[in-house]
């Protein structure tokens, strides 16, 4: 095993007592299940293994009968007919949760899932006894009844009684009332929940930490307050830790609309994940080089980073590669930190293509975010060197926050011997591109003769970043729309996010306008290249005109568009990195 070299010898007696303790608990859980199960043991392999199996991956509860009528019930999207007041009803508890949970009541909590793996998955075989157990960590904040409660039952009617040691419930500080006596008095009759309560509001990686602290099984398996498993789910995660311990594995993330709580999953390659330079995480492909690399549609798939709520990971490799950073507030940010820590410390993070869990994506964030940037700043200053300048060029305001300490985790790194950023970009993300940013080309784009007036772009939506028009806008210093790069392509680039733009010129409608870049290594469109010259001026090679700053375009707005080229002020520009 990969993580016992570098560990120090204390830790390595403790690693052994541990493997005693989990062999005396596979020893224990054998001898304390029914005869039924011993004497199968005897069978030959070739005979037990369908019987067995049916018995060994029996869930801690069955799902009751079906009742294909049901609302929602093989995850089939719902539209109610309502009155007037109820229609408001349920606009309330939007406008509370961010899911429409006047209509999650309504759905049975023990709805089943249609079959959305690849067909392929069904095949794998596991070898039930020898699988490591698992605590499921559920964190929430004031989340809705049935929404919880769903969460919970799905997670013991799809996981082997036999693995699952226990599902852990941690409540952030929540206000609600339901959350209180009620939730108490609800799971007091079910098997194997727990509840406990944070006496202040903690956040979710302090949380999800009090949670793993007491938390008994081999593996920690982390999930959010609104999802519903897929079955067969559990295995494949505990299967791939028990072959590396040193990785950490996420499900397949499938969408459970909002609004009508239709199960979106689908069989097909799942995503990846990825950042872009503002630290936002991305879903992209699986690229070419990390296809090639496996053999199966079954075989786990490397992902550069996490999307941050649902993952399994080896508990005492948890530890060792020093949990959650405990800085950290609320949520946003802790999932990137974390992926690159798993990478550069010597883990890796992967995806099960055959774990598939639903999740509620909400209809935006419920709760606040603004400390997401310290989270950022954090992740950034403890783990990407140089690169992290990448960052503060395209959030200037993100140099002023407040980050707390970061010298414990400093030392976590070095403890560790982790691996630098650029290791990280080069070997487990070369498919990002990483901006140049020579100094004096980059950051707001001005107009010299229009003061204060920068380039600003207005992406469509936060998938689709091509095909609006560029802008003048008032300069706003805080990087994001208004945030430009020019390459020695001769590119001007709206590289925040990943892919990145391009400005392309039309010299017919004169308008600037975005597409994507073209690939590296691919030539740079004609359309595309700008000669950024000595006095300012920007030059459009293929229509030989030059960027002017327009007070008014055809839509009564200022922006750039393309002029003979003249000398005055208007067609002169500068970068500048801060107002
Ligand atoms: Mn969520």
């Amino acid at each position: 095993m990969a993580i016992c070299g570098r560990r120090s010898r204390s830790k390595f007696i403790l690693y052994v007592l541990g493997a005693f303790v989990l062999g005396y608990l596979v020893f224990h859980r054998n001898t304390k299940s029914d005869v039924g199960l011993a004497s199968r043991r005897e069978v030959p392999v070739e005979q037990r293994e369908n019987v067995d199996e049916d018995f060994l991956k029996k869930p801690v509860y069955e799902k009751p009968p079906v009742d294909v009528n049901a609302l929602g019930e093989m995850g089939r999207a719902v539209k109610l007919d309502l009155t007037e007041k109820e229609k408001r009803e349920e606009e309330e508890s939007i406008k509370k949760h961010q899911i429409n949970t006047y209509l999650s009541d309504k759905i049975s909590l023990h709805r089943r899932l249609p079959e959305r793996w690849n067909p392929l998955c069904r095949n794998l075989k596991y070898d039930y006894l020898s699988l490591p157990t698992t605590s499921v960590v559920i964190a929430f904040y004031n989340e809705a009844w049935s929404t919880l409660l769903r969460t919970v039952h799905s997670v013991l009617e799809t996981s082997p009684d036999l693995l699952l040691t226990e599902v852990i419930l941690v409540d952030d500080y929540s206000d609600r009332d339901h959350l209180k006596e009620p939730l108490e008095n609800y799971i007091a009759n079910i098997k194997k929940v727990r509840l406990i309560r944070a006496t202040k509001r903690e956040g979710l990686v302090r949380a999800r930490l009090l949670g793993a602290s007491i938390a008994t099984g081999d593996v920690l398996t982390f999930l959010d307050c609104h999802c519903e498993c897929h079955e067969g789910w559990l295995e494949p995660l505990l299967q791939r830790i028990k072959d590396e311990p040193s990785a950490v594995v996420c499900p397949v993330i499938d969408v459970i609309d909002w609004n009508t709580f239709e199960f979106l999953g689908n069989p097909g390659e799942p995503q990846i994940g990825g950042f872009d330079w503002r630290l936002v995480f991305t879903w992209h492909a699986i690229p070419e080089h990390e296809q090639k690399r496996r053999s199966s549609a079954t075989d786990v798939v490397r992902s550069p980073t996490m999307a941050g709520g649902l993952f399994a990971v080896d508990k005492k490799y948890f530890l060792y590669l020093g949990t959650y950073d405990t800085g950290m507030e609320v949520w946003g940010g802790e999932n990137l930190e974390f992926s690159f820590r798993i990478w550069q410390c010597g883990g890796t993070l992967e995806i099960h293509p055959c774990s598939h869990v639903g999740h509620v994506f909400p209809k935006k964030a419920p709760y606040s975010r603004n400390k997401a940037l310290a989270n950022s700043v954090r992740a950034a200053e403890v783990w990407m060197d140089e690169f992290k300048e990448v960052y503060y060029h395209r959030s200037p305001h993100a140099r002023l926050e407040a980050y707390g300490d970061v010298t414990d985790r400093r030392k976590l790194r070095m403890r560790l011997r982790c691996k630098d950023f650029k290791w990280f970009l080069e070997n487990i993300y070369p498919d990002i591109q990483v901006p140049e940013d020579r100094p004096g080309m980059f950051g707001m784009l001005k107009s010299k003769g229009k003061a204060n007036y920068c380039f600003d772009y207005n992406p469509p939506d936060d998938h689709n970043m091509a095909g609006h028009r560029v802008i003048l806008y008032p300069c706003h210093g805080m990087g994001q729309n208004q945030f430009f790069e020019y390459s020695t392509l001769q590119e001007i680039r709206y590289n925040t996010r990943d892919p990145a733009g391009c400005i392309v010129a039309d010299p017919v409608s004169t308008f600037l306008t975005m597409q994507h870049c073209s690939k590296p290594r691919e030539p740079v469109p004609e359309d595309q290249k700008f000669i950024f010259r000595e006095d300012g001026s920007l030059y459009h090679v293929q229509s030989q005109k030059c960027i002017e700053a327009v007070d008014r375009t055809d839509n009564g707005n200022p922006g750039p568009a393309l002029r003979s080229c003249s000398d005055s002020d208007s067609q002169k520009w500068f970068f500048e990195e801060r107002t």
